[in-house]
């Protein structure tokens, strides 16, 4: 490898054995407490706390460090009007057969349907796009590699930091997104819509699914070949 361009690793800490059992045992129940929320209170959460939690999303690795991200953070009710009125729009012919029986079937122990209100009470829409081109320096003429697999990273990192914090969030992702696209003002070649995160404080009587509590045995999601 040819180091003439690297700097020494200055920042990482060495944990003791003792410490990493005690990190992932703490982590590992932290993560067990986040849950999906469709029931967000109005309570509002500061500007640079949505700026910071986007920052962690966005030390994401990446293909190449290309960073093929953008993130349109939205507090303005007007706006989020309108992402509501439309996402209600499609979802309505989402739910009304579009979707077809076996995809409405498997979305039945969920309790969704095409009344998204949450997308004006909570205080924070995120959208994120993913960028087909750009490059490091934003050129149109560099392409990105892994976009598809790099920005659900970065989404995943947005979603954990959301919990780590203490917020609660909604993945959602109305079909089609396009319409994100003109409402952000990123309706160009690169730019596409890739999730909408509901972000805020859950309502006092928010529920979880039975549903989505299920987790599957770790001896089905894993093999280890020690
Ligand atoms: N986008 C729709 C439908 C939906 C689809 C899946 I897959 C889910 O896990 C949940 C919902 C909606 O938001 O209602």
């Amino acid at each position: 490898m040819d180091h003439e361009q690297h700097v020494p690793l200055h920042d990482y800490q060495a944990p003791t054995t003792e410490q990493l059992h005690e990190r992932a045992s703490a982590h590992l129940a932290l993560m067990q407490q986040r849950h999906t929320i469709r029931s967000f209170s109005d309570r509002p959460v500061p500007r640079q706390v949505i700026e910071q939690v986007i920052q962690i999303a966005a030390s994401a690795p990446s293909g190449a460090n290309h960073q093929p991200w953008h993130f349109v953070a939205i507090s303005d009710p007007a706006i989020k009007a309108r992402i509501r009125e439309e996402a209600e729009l499609q979802e309505a012919g989402f739910y009304a057969g579009r979707a077809g029986d076996e995809w409405l079937g498997a979305l039945k122990p969920l309790g969704t349907n095409a009344h998204k209100p949450y997308l004006e009470t909570a205080p924070w829409l995120i959208v994120i796009f993913s960028q087909k081109r750009g490059g490091l320096d934003n050129n149109d003429s560099d392409t990105n590699y892994y976009v598809h697999e790099s920005v659900g990273i970065a989404t995943g990192f947005l979603i954990q930091a959301c919990h780590q914090v203490g917020l609660v969030s909604l993945t959602h992702t109305p079909k089609p997104m396009s319409f994100l696209s003109k409402i952000c003002e990123r309706d160009n070649d690169n730019d596409r819509p890739y999730m909408l995160l509901v972000v805020g404080y859950p309502a006092q009587d928010a529920t979880v699914p039975a549903h989505a509590l299920k987790k599957k045995d770790f001896e089905q999601i894993c093999t280890v070949l020690a």
